[in-house]
Parts: C-alpha cells; structure tokens; sequence
C-alpha cells in the first residue's frame, strides 16, 4: 500500500515538474550584440533545471556563422540535437565578432556551407506538433522569421496558415525590441530598425499577447557577463564570446536585454519587473517605436522599469548565476 502511495506520488511529481516547464522557440539575431550568447545560456539553465524545454532555436540572421555559434552552445550545454532554422535569402546581416570564432573554436556539427532548414518552415513543423496554448516565443532579434510564419500558407505541415497556427499553438510571445517610452534615435541599430516592414507586420497583425521587454537604459544597468571572466569558467564558449565582444571595451560586463526576455519567458516579470498593461507599441515606418498610453491594443504589454525597491545590481549578479551550470 506505502509503495503504491509513493509511486503515486513519484509519478504525479513528476507530472507536476512536466507540466510546469516552459516550451521555448528561442529566435535570436546571435551577431552583432553578444547577449544572445547570454541568454541562450540562460535558457540552457532553465531547461538544465525542470524550468523549461527548448523546442528551437530560430536565427534571423543572415550571418552565415550565426547557426554554427548556435549550435556550439546548444552542444556545451549536451543538447546538440535541438533543431535550428534560419532565415532565407531575404533578411538582415550584421558582422559578428564572435560568431566564427565560436565555430572554429568549440564542437558543434552545423556547417558552414551546409543548408540550414528555413525557419518559417521549421516554426511550422514545430508548432503543428504542439499542444494548443502551449508554446512561447522569445524573439531577441530581428523579427523576419516570425513575419514570414505569419505570413506562411497551408502546407504538408499543417492545414493552417501561420496567422491562425499561431493562434492555435502559441501562448504568447516575449520581444526585446526598441527603448521604451519612446525610441527616437533614427541610427538602424536594435531589432526594431533593420527590418521596419517585418517589425510592423509583427507587432500590429500577431494573434497572441505579446510582452515588449526594453532595451536601452533599462537592460544597460543590469550588468551581466562578469562570471565568464572567473578561472572555471574560461574555457566555455560564452566567456569566449563574452571575451571577444568586449576587448577594447575596457569593462568585464554588458547589458542584459535579451536576458531579460528570456528570464520573463520563462519565471514571468515578477519579482525583478513592473508590468505596463495601458497604451500599445505604435512603431513607426522607419522601425523607431514609441509606447502610447492610449487606446488600448488588448495584446501589447510592457515590462521596462524595476519593480519597487530593486536593485539592478542584484538582478545581474543573479542573471550571471544563471548562465553557468
Ligand atoms: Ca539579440
């Protein structure tokens, strides 16, 4: 009878740990900025501890080392099987400092020349297999893959054009992209810009809620990147990239936006973040973005600014714990 009552439990203990975990697409520019390297890492930490299960990982860049740089981290991590995607033909490029050198230096099997599935296609496959209401997408790059799925017709995948797949399969979508209240600064720099056309697409047609996260000022003062310059860690591939992106920088630390995204992804934007629930992103045809407090757009959230009382020092010091093992 004990033994049957605690195998009853194992079993529903286990349910309970299934259950709780966050299916992740991770959809990452892994180019010009090296806190995709970050938080990639980070959601490694996730799925390492029961917290999440990492479907994905699309690239939006057309940088060909960008896959490759992927791929070493999902393999350091034990998970080189997660399928990858990327961008076809039409999308942006950006020179990486990193990218390549993380391919030449660490194990991976994504090669150069090799074809990487088309990522529209990939998102179709994948959420065609998922539960309803099941998946999150963190996008911390450019958002031309998820405007092309968006866009994406009935195939051999699914029955479903990609608006109404997405409404079928996606829970909802975090997206670090643009400064908030207001971005101003005409330079093509963050993921709004490069790509305006997809970015409006995007933000103004997705069927699901979408939580912005900020860059800017606000990602800038949680400084993460300091634990890759620690001895135990010098042989990982993130200290390597880390390392690289920051020579003649002159610091040991970067910003933490697209850790952000990731962290509210999967725990949520408590205890570290206020959430906004008035106005709506309104992007502009440039790519620039200014958040508005009205009228409502039902599906825009935004998370931007500390919650009461904490220190973004503090956030970082735990952000840096939780991109090693
Ligand atoms: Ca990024």
């Amino acid at each position: 009878m004990k033994r049957t009552i605690f195998i009853g439990l194992t079993i529903l203990v286990c349910h309970l740990a299934i259950a709780q975990k966050v299916k992740i697409i991770f959809d990452t520019d892994m180019d010009s900025d090296v806190d995709d390297v970050g938080a990639l890492a980070m959601l490694h930490n996730f799925a390492n501890r029961g917290e999440a299960q990492i479907l994905a990982v699309m690239v939006s860049s057309l940088n060909p080392w960008s896959p490759g740089a992927v791929d070493v981290i999902n393999t350091f991590y034990g998970r080189p099987d997660i399928p990858i995607g990327a961008v076809q033909r039409f999308g942006v490029y950006h020179k990486s400092r990193y990218a390549r050198s993380l391919c030449e230096a660490f194990k991976h099997n994504t090669k150069l020349d090799e074809d990487v599935p088309d990522a529209t296609m990939l998102y179709r496959k994948i959420l065609a297999a998922q539960g309803d209401t099941s998946v999150v997408i963190v996008t911390v790059g450019d958002l031309t893959n998820l405007s092309n799925l968006l866009r994406s017709g009935p195939d051999q995948l699914s029955e479903l054009k990609g608006i109404d797949l997405v409404k079928k399969k996606v829970k909802h979508i975090v997206c670090m992209g643009g400064r908030y209240p207001a971005d101003v600064d005409p330079n093509p720099w963050g993921n709004f810009k490069p790509d305006p056309r997809s970015t409006r697409h995007v933000v103004a047609e997705w069927p699901t809620r979408i939580y912005f996260t900020g860059g800017g000022p606000f990602a800038d003062s949680v400084q993460t990147g300091r634990i890759f310059f620690q001895e135990k860690y010098k042989d990982t591939p993130m200290a390597h990239a880390y390392k690289l992106f920051l020579k003649g920088w002159n610091r040991n630390w970067h910003h933490s936006a697209d850790l952000i995204a990731v962290y509210v992804a999967v725990r949520g934007y408590l205890p570290y973040f206020k959430l906004e629930g008035r106005g709506y992103n309104h992007i502009f045809e440039d790519g620039t973005n200014l958040w508005r407090l009205a009228p409502r757009d039902e599906r825009h959230y935004l998370i931007s600014e500390f919650a009461e009382g904490i220190d973004p020092k503090s956030i970082g010091v735990k952000f840096d714990s939780l991109m090693v093992l």
